[in-house]
């Protein structure tokens, strides 16, 4: 095993040191704000502050879909939090999100603003409101949310698990990094199994459980997360690999993961979406004066 430094935890924990890493500078013991700024309101029903990571993907994929769907309520403005900047710690989104992570929803079509908050809630709000991608008989409903909470409950040790130690730590740390590839191909079978068995997570239907664990799951496989492709032979998934492929079929899913985006290729990058015709005009690529 690689030699790591011997550390012995104080008696009490005190935040007197950056934590290093490539988060560094947005980690805190601490909730609420940091800055006082208010959070801007387009014209639409909806109102999403987010970027395009995994957990915001969620979001963006079920609203598209609901669009694709003639949803007409489900038109959405979706403004740009960098959390990367800090921008989750401004009073605003904290008022929305106590939190202070994205993605986060105010639903201004009803008598007085809704919000939500957490990626699952918001969705299965979206699912109740429209009526759909969620079942209503009760043992297919229980499955598809069995399948939600395994997402929300599992992938932090993905994200801030195998991604952190794999991609983001500032050491190497041997014993973090084989726990955490080790329960993330553990995950990765989890799912494998059960898409060997059904066309969708839940059965035969395309449903919120989908849209949750795509951009995780799909995300793994198709090498989009970490660098962490040939490290975690995601090949040997090959049923994930047939879901995931299924999925990015669907325009809907091709633009979700279009919208608060702020990596890769500058015609993937729509910052923000006010309107259906920004994925034509408004991407990076449009934006940006061709170097
Ligand atoms: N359980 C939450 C997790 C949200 C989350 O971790 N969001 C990350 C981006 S993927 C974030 O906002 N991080 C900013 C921070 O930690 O300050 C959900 O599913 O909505």
């Amino acid at each position: 095993m690689t030699e790591q430094s011997e550390y012995t935890p104080p008696k009490v924990w005190v935040w007197n040191k950056a934590s290093g890493g490539q988060f560094a500078s947005i980690n805190r013991p601490i909730a609420g704000a940091t800055h006082e700024k208010e959070l801007p309101v387009g014209r639409h029903p909806l109102q999403l502050y987010s970027q395009g990571t995994p957990n915001g993907v969620k979001v963006t994929i079920m609203l598209e879909e609901l669009l694709a769907l003639g949803h007409r309520g489900a038109e959405y403005d979706a403004w740009l939090i960098r959390i990367g900047n800090g921008d989750q710690f401004g009073s605003g989104f904290v008022a929305i999100n106590p939190n202070s992570k994205i993605p986060a929803l105010v639903d201004r079509s009803e008598p007085k603003p809704v919000r939500v908050f957490e990626s699952a809630a918001i969705l299965m709000y979206l699912a109740e409101k429209f009526g759909v991608f969620l079942p209503t008989e009760r043992a297919a409903r229980a499955e598809c949310l069995s399948w939600l909470f395994w997402q929300m409950g599992s992938t932090p040790y993905i994200g801030g698990g195998f991604g952190h130690f794999y991609a983001y730590a500032p050491t190497k740390i041997e014993y973090a990094i084989d726990r955490f590839a080790m329960e993330t191909k553990r995950l990765l079978d989890v799912l494998d199994r059960q898409l060997a068995q059904h066309k969708y997570v839940a059965g035969n239907d395309y449903t919120i459980a989908d849209m949750a664990i795509f951009p995780w799951y799909g995300g793994l496989v198709k090498g989009w997360s970490y660098n962490g492709a040939e490290f975690l032979s995601v090949h040997e998934y090959k049923h994930v690999n047939r879901w995931a492929d299924m999925l990015l079929e669907r325009a809907a899913v091709r633009r979700g993961r279009m919208v608060n985006r702020t990596s890769g290729e500058p015609s993937s990058q729509l910052h923000e979406r006010h309107d259906a015709g920004d994925f034509e005009t408004k991407t990076q690529d449009k934006l940006e004066p061709a170097s």
